[in-house]
């Protein structure tokens, strides 16, 4: 047994304007692909509403179910004038206006119905959208079921492969677009956006996670300052959807020793070197001591990473004690009173034997 031949005429895409969806990157509102999308439609013959569904759902399509203005103002365009017109997925379910397939209400406000319909007439409860006619061209009107009209379907765009991983695929007038998800962007959503190579601080270096590539969104950047360095800052940064990191690139600041102070050291001075700055990491301090004076102590001392001396500073102290200044002066003065006593018991010893020697001559004395 022969089924009657049905003409399908899947039709070619065209150049529509697309409408402008507020959370659409505005490079995808632009793009516009050629894929998946057809419109079909079957007039040999006309039908009866249920009939259009099912020969829609045979291939593997459902019946238009107008969305949008800008999918009335398509289809309009689009199909052939059929004397019946066009059945659209659109009927009354327990006196509801329903879109055949997702059983979603027709708010009123996108009902486009021709003057003075929709009728209550019983049974008028399929609808039908006046394609191409002089009068109330596109407008909807309801009919009964059982009337024959013209078949239109439309098959989704969306497919597996039209949006990367990163995006949400949604169906748009005789075309989709990809919705990217936060981070990413491109025509479908491939690419995640970009944040600014990092540079190297001075004293330290980022080791970094690319899970979407180079500086990418989600990358994550930690950094360490060199022995001696501390760092300033967040240690670890993030590159956000905004395509800027969430923080700035830390610094290496050199680890400080307190100052030290050369004219605290009495009998002795201080020579410091900083090769880096002062007081501060690899910073060596030397005392030397006066003539007359000792070191207590080693006589250097190294700032260390840590920020603390190697050894705290040495005094010079004196090698004749504490009253060793006056030392000379003691021994000048001991030596002329030593002086002076021998003179003196010279003079004695002198006057006794001289005395003793005139006493002999003279006894009478
Ligand atoms: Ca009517």
């Amino acid at each position: 047994q022969r089924c009657p031949s049905t003409k399908v005429q899947p039709l070619t895409p065209m150049i529509f304007p697309h409408f402008e969806h507020s959370d659409i990157h505005p490079e995808i509102a632009g793009h516009r692909g050629a894929q998946a999308w057809t419109y079909s439609y079957s007039t040999t013959p006309n039908r009866r509403w249920h009939e259009a569904r099912k020969w829609c759902h045979q291939h593997l399509t459902n019946m238009v179910t107008i969305q949008t203005p800008e999918e009335t103002d398509f289809i309009n365009n689009l199909l052939p004038f059929n004397q019946k017109y066009y059945w659209i997925g659109i009927h009354k379910v327990d006196g509801v206006w329903t879109r055949e397939g997702n059983n979603e209400t027709v708010l009123e406000d996108v009902q486009n119905w021709a003057p003075k319909e929709p009728d209550n007439i019983v049974g008028q409860d399929c609808v039908e959208i006046y394609i191409k006619r002089d009068k109330d061209t596109a407008k909807w009107n309801n009919e009964k079921c059982q009337s024959k009209k013209g078949t239109v379907c439309y098959s989704a765009s969306c497919t597996q492969d039209s949006c990367s991983a990163h995006a949400d695929c949604v169906e748009t007038v005789g075309n989709y677009t990809c919705q990217c998800h936060p981070g990413f962007h491109g025509p479908r959503c491939e690419e995640a956006i970009a944040c600014k190579p990092l540079l190297e601080p001075e004293q330290g270096s980022h080791y970094c996670f690319h899970p979407y590539g180079s500086n990418r969104f989600n990358s994550s950047c930690r950094f360490h300052c060199e022995l001696g360095f501390r760092l300033l800052g967040s240690p670890q940064l993030l590159c956000q959807t905004s395509g800027h990191w969430n923080n700035p690139v830390p610094l290496c600041q050199v680890e400080q020793c307190p100052v030290l102070n050369h004219t605290n050291i009495s009998g002795g001075g201080m020579n410091c070197s900083h090769p880096i700055a002062p007081y501060s990491y690899n910073s060596t301090c030397e005392v030397r001591c006066d003539e007359g004076y000792e070191l207590s102590g080693g006589s250097q001392m190294r700032c260390e990473h840590t920020g603390r001396w190697t050894a705290s500073v040495p005094a010079c102290t004196s090698k004749h004690g504490t009253y060793g200044i006056y030392s000379p002066l003691l021994s000048m003065l001991y030596r002329i009173i030593h002086l002076c006593f021998r003179m003196w018991l010279h003079t004695c010893i002198y006057r006794c034997i001289y005395l003793y020697h005139k006493q002999q001559k003279n006894p009478h004395h």
